[in-house]
């Protein structure tokens, strides 16, 4: 069975970019496929974070990934920080990996952009991206189009140390959203819809309240020209409702263009509103009751016990090929 892996930063409340470009694919393959889905904690240190905000989102991002659909008889779920062979791999991964190669993440060159001191973490990052990858053999790394960089970036450090040390990672592949790859912020839909955005009136949280979520939807920017069609260069704001109803109720584009091309955009507003706040209320739901009880917590001491097995065999694989350890 090929196994698939994934992550979701608690770097900020998750987000309609991070179930849709994120966590839904991972619900759609779990069936098919051995799926490890994770909390990439350590990843949310590269800029600043508040302690007590942190420890609070871990939980939750475990909740919601079972909230919405994550089923953890068919997931192995678990804690980066916790698993010290993702931080060691790290470390011998950046000892082969070039500087011409980590400088051309344009992740980097964006967030940094955005901060005044900059974390040394945040340029290496991808690197222990691609240990979290390589440690478990990953075939296939669902994530949205953002990422996909971080994952062709495993895959070339992978293909090198195969190349110089004999075959001991399996080579990993993204696997892309057709549908929602990148869904973009309501208020400025050139840029992503990005949980850690200061700004929030363009970002719908997984947890924000019917009246917020309408709220935002109705605000969202459009264009004047009032004929609903999907055109990402010129009509950015509609493409993205369009983009948002198709993710949700899983019709193709056109078949939503040809179902609102009568429309006003007050009205697909608000049709867009009522599906999105249907889907979330129910996620809604779910999440309270998972965080009531001691599901998280057991959860995460069994992928702990799980991760910490299949890690220690690579790692202590890699050590041997490159020659560390004790003779
Ligand atoms: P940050 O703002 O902290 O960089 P983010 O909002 O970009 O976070 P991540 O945790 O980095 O979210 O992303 C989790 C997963 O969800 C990744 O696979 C990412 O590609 C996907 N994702 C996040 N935002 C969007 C979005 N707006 N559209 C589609 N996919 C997204
Ligand atoms: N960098 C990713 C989160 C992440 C991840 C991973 C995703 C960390 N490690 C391994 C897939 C596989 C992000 O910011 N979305």
């Amino acid at each position: 069975m090929k196994r698939l892996l994934t992550g979701l930063q608690p770097s900020g409340e998750l987000t309609l970019g991070s179930l849709i470009g994120g966590i839904r694919q991972s619900v759609a393959f779990q069936e098919e496929y051995d799926s490890f889905i994770f909390v990439p904690d350590l990843h949310a240190i590269t800029v600043p974070q508040d302690p007590t905000l942190l420890r609070e989102r871990i939980k939750k991002n475990v909740a919601l990934y079972l909230a919405c659909g994550i089923d953890p008889a068919k997931n192995t779920i678990y804690l980066q920080s916790q698993n010290l062979y993702h931080t060691n791999l790290s470390w011998i991964l950046e000892c082969n990996t070039y500087m011409g190669e980590a400088s051309r993440m344009t992740q980097f060159k964006d967030k940094s952009k955005k901060q005044q001191n900059v974390a040394v973490g945040l340029f290496t990052y991808p690197i222990l991206m691609a240990a979290d990858i390589l440690l478990y053999d990953a075939d296939f790394v669902p994530v949205g189009i953002d990422q996909k960089q971080h994952v062709e970036l495993a895959r070339d450090i992978a293909i090198r140390f195969n190349h110089k040390y004999e075959d001991i990672f399996t080579v990993p592949a993204p696997l892309i959203p057709e549908i929602g790859a990148k869904i973009m912020n309501l208020q400025d839909p050139t840029r992503k819809m990005s949980k850690s955005d200061t700004d929030t009136k363009g970002i719908i949280f997984l947890l924000d309240s019917e009246e917020v979520i309408r709220k935002k939807i109705m605000a969202a920017v459009t264009d004047s020209e009032n004929k609903v069609y999907y055109d990402i260069e010129k009509k950015p704001g509609i493409s993205n409702l369009l983009t948002i109803y198709s993710a949700l109720s899983h019709m193709k584009i056109n078949e939503v263009e040809e179902k609102y091309k009568e429309y006003n955009y007050g009205t697909l507003k608000k049709e867009v509103a009522d599906l999105v706040v249907s889907t979330l209320l129910a996620i809604q739901k779910k999440y309270q009751e998972f965080m009531a009880g001691k599901v998280v917590e057991n959860i995460l001491k069994e992928g702990l016990l799980k991760t910490n097995k299949i890690a220690k065999e690579k790692y202590d694989a890699v050590l041997e090929k490159i020659g560390l350890g004790r003779v």
